[in-house]
């Protein structure tokens, strides 16, 4: 069947094929195809044509219409009627919640509080720029609203990596089948990545051996030739313990030391300290497998590292990225295809974000509010957020009341009677039911977008392949709609989608010629303006201010840190905070449960089934606490509770849960996630979340 075309008459068709893009937020960021028969969606693939997607999509967006045509969706814009939080709502009018919301928001900017009294809050819900990077971000921007610090996920890893490297950089996925070794360190690919599963099989298939490090023995863990179980938080310890023996073999690369590299001469001496005698105790690794990894790591002549975000949400986070991001440039491994580290290819993308955001429309510079204190910013702005409270919070893409961390909080703050609280949400979520209004939002399939990815190098448009489902509309408009409500006239506010995505691609980086509207139009996707596979780092070129790989980072000493690759430990760890561990012994994971995308599809019945909340603990600490299979639990800290069903077994590592998350908490017994048990800490770099730096204890529910 044509893609997106017309008969020859000139006629719709009764079927269509409309290209499109995956929102969700994840490395693969597919290429679509949708059916549409008479205006309705009927089928959702993959795009075999494209070299990432191969056809194929995940578990869950093979659900996508399922989602999109939920019976529960989300068609008229609702005001509340009820008490906060009781989730009454009644049907409205858009005209008169836009007048509603405008006469509030204009009312707040010229009070004493100011405009700064006003919270955006938004993350991923969608990756695409249009729906969650440019008229809502011109929109705050003008009238000054605070500025919200996106640090949930990445932020951390980021820095680590920009220490190191640069920027955020990584190895090229489609070199990966010239790998002679694949290590999947910190990620469960099957789940979080699993579009780069052929390149890793076609590597295996090459006679490279793919090893797992992670304390949990993920369904990815499984399929591997080896499963090494590290403690939590601990990477940069078995990181430095490799080095130590790479440099006291020589096995190192000293000709791309010499060339390319800041600081080799102070990173021995620094591993020389960290022999796998010290690592074996605080990685719970034993001295012969971390010998034996360095060993194969220094021989090997590609070896393609790739780490993802759960590694970084320890205290030491950062760090651990910035150590590991020292091994490929240690053994040389950035010179070849299928060799380097990859946490992230987002840097290569060079949209211009400055059109799309229009940094330039601020009045004044304004706070910045970490989304990850949400709670204390709502309850506690003397804590440390500073300037006045905020009055009002406007939540888009994102479900604070679930994913944020130290929920017991974040909901204190939604349930505050002056709060005035507006979400703009496809479903009614448990941040929608703390609203004082809803208002609809749009699908991918419903509007444009534009996309980059952080797991390969294509470029991604989205193009409707329906009209808007009831009254919901794209996020854009929502802003479009508000901003002329409010009485604000600037142009940049009532750019067209195709405007925003034209502007995004107009810029004169290299690496973005070729990726046109036109050619988007087109094919739907176009792969950077870079070599494939892309080798970033082969001949140095790195980012970084002295322009190598910075084993040694003055950035790093200005910031009062560690300037030389170390290990920090989490914040929770029983050997620094002995105390705490004799309460709370466990290290609580919470990594996302293969059918969901952080909170999003929970509410999907066919991905949900009869899943109720699990532990899962390894077969030791149940029986220490006389947990057996099947049982309820309690897991709890000093910071709240939830309960769940315990799993048993040996597929996480002594002294360590894991919770597969992240749960609606309307949708569980108790109303309670994982995320009340999570705290508000910082990372190290980057101030990120410390999600799996979590010490608990379970035990059998009363
Ligand atoms: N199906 C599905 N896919 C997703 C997502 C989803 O929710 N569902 N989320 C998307 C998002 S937003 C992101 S950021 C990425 C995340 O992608 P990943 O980072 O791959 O995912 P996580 O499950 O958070 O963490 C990966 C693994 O790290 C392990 N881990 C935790 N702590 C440590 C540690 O200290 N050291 C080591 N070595 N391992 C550790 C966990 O046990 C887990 O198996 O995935 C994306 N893809
Ligand atoms: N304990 C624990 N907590 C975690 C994590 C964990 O592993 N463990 N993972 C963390 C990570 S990595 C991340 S990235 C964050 C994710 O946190 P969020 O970015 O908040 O992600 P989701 O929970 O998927 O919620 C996104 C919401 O956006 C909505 N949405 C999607 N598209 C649109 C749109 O076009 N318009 C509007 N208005 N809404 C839309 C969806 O319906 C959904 O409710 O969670 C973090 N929280
Ligand atoms: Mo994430």
């Amino acid at each position: 069947m044509a893609i997106d075309a017309t008969d020859e008459t000139g006629a719709e068709p009764v079927a269509r094929v409309i290209r499109g893009a995956c929102p969700h937020d994840c490395p693969d960021c597919c290429a679509t195809l949708v059916t549409v028969e008479h205006g309705r969606a009927t089928k959702i693939q993959g795009d075999p044509d494209h070299p990432f997607t191969q056809g194929f999509l995940c578990a869950k967006v093979n659900r996508y219409l399922e989602r999109t045509y939920h019976k529960d969706r989300l068609t008229t814009p609702l005001r509340r009627a009820g008490p906060k939080g009781s989730g009454t709502f009644e049907p409205a009018t858009w005209n008169d919640a836009l007048t509603e919301i405008a006469a509030k928001l204009n009312t707040i900017r010229s009070s004493s509080d100011g405009p700064q009294a006003i919270l955006p809050y938004s993350y991923a819900g969608t990756m695409g720029y249009v729906q969650g990077g440019s008229i809502d971000r011109r929109f705050f921007n003008l009238i000054g609203a605070s500025e919200l610090d996106r640090t949930i996920c990445s932020s951390c890893g980021s820095a680590g990596m920009q220490m190191t490297v640069g920027a955020n950089i990584g190895a090229d996925g489609e070199g990966l089948p010239r790998s002679d070794l694949v290590l999947l360190w910190g990620t469960n690919t099957l789940t979080a990545n699993p579009h780069l599963w052929p390149y890793v099989r076609k590597a295996r298939d090459n006679g490279a051996t793919v090893i797992a490090i992670d304390p949990i023995r993920t369904r990815t863990a499984e399929q591997c030739d080896e499963w090494i179980g590290i403690r939590p938080g601990t990477d940069a310890a078995l990181a430095l313990a490799m080095m130590h023996v790479i440099f006291a073999e020589g096995l190192e690369d000293a000709s791309y030391i010499e060339q390319h590299t800041l600081g080799a001469d102070q990173l021995r001496e620094r591993v020389k300290e960290w022999s796998p005698a010290r690592a074996a105790p605080i990685t719970g690794i034993p001295e012969e497998t971390i010998v034996s990894l360095a060993r194969r790591y220094g021989r090997a002549k590609s070896a393609f590292l790739r780490i993802n975000y759960g590694l970084q949400r320890h205290g030491g986070g950062g760090m651990a990225v910035r150590t590991l991001a020292c091994l490929p440039a240690v053994c040389g491994h950035w010179r070849r295809p299928g060799g380097g580290i990859q946490l992230s290819t987002g840097k290569t993308f060079q949209f211009n974000k400055d059109a799309l955001m229009r940094p330039d429309l601020k009045p004044n510079p304004v706070r910045l509010v970490n989304m990850i204190l949400l709670g204390q910013a709502l309850t506690r702005p003397d804590a440390g957020v500073g300037g006045p409270p905020v009055k009002a919070l406007v939540v888009y893409n994102s479900n604070p009341a679930a994913v944020a961390p130290d929920r017991s909080e974040v909901v204190r703050g939604l349930a505050r009677e002056d709060l005035f609280t507006v979400v703009l949400e496809q479903f009614q979520t448990d941040t929608a039911d703390w609203a004082d209004w809803v208002l609809p939002a749009t699908t991918q399939l419903e509007h444009w977008d534009v996309h980059f990815a952080y797991g390969h190098l294509y470029a991604t448009l989205n193009r409707p392949a329906i009209a808007p489902l009831g009254d919901a509309k794209p996020n854009t408009e929502i802003f479009r709609l508000l901003a002329r409500t409010m009485g604000l006239d600037h142009p940049a506010l009532q750019e067209d989608d195709v405007t925003v995505i034209k502007g995004s691609l107009d810029t004169a980086a290299a690496c973005m010629k070729g990726v046109t509207f036109d050619a988007l139009m087109e094919k739907g996707w176009v792969h950077l303006n870079v070599p494939r596979p892309y080798l970033p780092f082969a001949d140095g070129g790195f980012l970084t201010p002295s322009g190598k790989c910075e084993f040694y980072s003055e950035r790093m000493q200005a910031m009062g840190l560690d300037p030389l690759p170390n290990f920090t430990p989490p914040h929770e760890f029983p050997e620094t905070s002995p105390e705490l561990a004799a309460k709370y012994p466990l290290t609580l994971i919470s990594s996302p449960r293969h059918q969901f995308l952080n909170s999003t599809f929970v509410n999907v019945d066919s991905l949900r089934k009869d899943a109720v909340p699990e532990i899962v603990l390894h077969r030791h600490d149940a029986a220490v606490r006389g947990i057996v299979e099947g049982a309820r639990v309690v897991v709890a800290n000093d910071r709240g509770s939830f309960s769940g069903i315990a799993r048993v077994g040996e597929s996480v590592r002594e002294g360590v849960a894991n919770a597969p998350s992240v749960w609606w908490t309307k949708l569980t017994s108790d109303g309670k996630n994982v995320n009340d048990t999570t705290s508000q800490r910082e990372t190290d770099l980057g101030h990120g979340p410390v999600f799996y730096d979590n010490l608990v204890e379970i035990s059998v529910a009363d």
